[in-house]
């Protein structure tokens, strides 16, 4: 990575807020931030080097790209990998073949409310343990099923660049329906040719460097991409909230759902069974959410347009 690729950190870092004031300032305008010491209590942070894990996980097989690997073979592979693309571990599965993984890390207090969790273990894959040597990591793209997400950084440390909803990234080209995304071929291919064009752009994108005992907070339907720096360890989970409920209901709704939904086998009926569960465990909740989101539009045309005239007013 050259240099003056790393410089940029225009996040807005927070440490010690309340969870009111997560929710005001950066869950509720879905804008990203960047946590700081949400995440020192964790037994992970202390524990997680290689050979802790490789003895915690032994003949456990993890996901690596499209095959399924020993963390030991896995980290004799990133030992030697030169590839532009090494190889990612990213496993869904992780706390349920080692559940000691799982008990060694907590939500943080700001993602405590998943929704999706009414669904119990027929809930889309949600939670991911991410390892990779330098240079890996995740060209850009938008979370599943219009989720929210968080990342924490337990080993090593994640270049972040982050478009809100409305600007696709320079170089990046989601199909009509947003079903496919074409992106170039690798990370620093996108660093080489495109970054910097991103100068110039009035909505310029977010950036940061995560390091070990940070969370980024990802809101739903931005674009991002993650280059890991050094080797890194991460946890990643996707949430649901009462304040992205109705998007997410939105998106597994739409017509051909079974095209956009991903993370489970029951693309179709998802949103049925979402939503039929949420009622059932919290009643009234989602008239009460499109109740007030119908609200908040009509006093924000009535705030520019004037009633009686049916024009809209301007001040000055
Ligand atoms: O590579 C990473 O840590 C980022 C992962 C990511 O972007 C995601 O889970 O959506």
């Amino acid at each position: 990575m050259k240099p003056e690729w790393l410089e940029r950190d225009n996040i807005i870092r927070k440490r010690g807020i309340s969870v009111d004031d997560f929710l005001t300032n950066f869950e509720e305008p879905n804008k990203p931030v960047l946590l700081e010491g949400c995440m020192d209590n964790w037994d992970a942070l202390g524990k997680w080097d290689r050979d802790y894990l490789v003895n915690l996980c032994g003949d456990a097989q993890f996901a690596v790209g499209p095959v399924k690997m020993r963390l030991d073979d896995y980290f004799s592979y990133a030992d030697q990998v030169k590839e532009e693309r090494p190889l990612y571990l990213f496993d869904p599965k992780f706390a349920e073949k080692i559940p000691t993984l799982g008990s060694e890390y907590d939500v943080p207090v700001y993602f405590r409310e998943d929704l999706f969790s009414v669904l119990g273990n027929r809930r889309p894959d949600y939670r991911w343990i991410i390892i990779g040597p330098a240079g890996s990591g995740s060209s850009f793209h938008i979370d599943p099923n219009s989720t929210s997400a968080w990342n924490a950084v337990i080993r090593g440390s994640k270049k972040w660049i982050l478009f809100p909803p409305d600007v696709v990234p320079p170089g990046v080209h989601p199909s009509p329906d947003g079903a496919e995304v074409a992106c170039p071929v690798s990370i620093i291919e996108w660093f080489m040719n495109f970054y910097d064009a991103t100068k110039d752009w009035k909505k310029r994108p977010i950036e940061c460097i995560c390091k070990a005992g940070e969370v980024i907070f990802v809101p739903n339907g931005w674009w991002h991409l993650v280059i890991n720096l050094e080797e890194s360890v991460a946890i990643t989970q996707n949430y649901v909230s009462r304040r992205n409920l109705l998007n997410v209901l939105d998106f597994l709704k739409k017509p051909n759902a079974s095209k956009f939904v991903s993370g489970t086998t029951d693309r179709i009926n998802l949103y049925e069974n979402f939503k039929n569960a949420i009622e059932a465990s919290f009643p009234g909740t989602i008239d009460g959410l499109r109740l007030k989101a119908k609200q908040k539009k009509m006093s924000f045309w009535d705030s520019v347009t004037d009633s009686k005239v049916g024009a809209f007013k301007f001040s000055f």
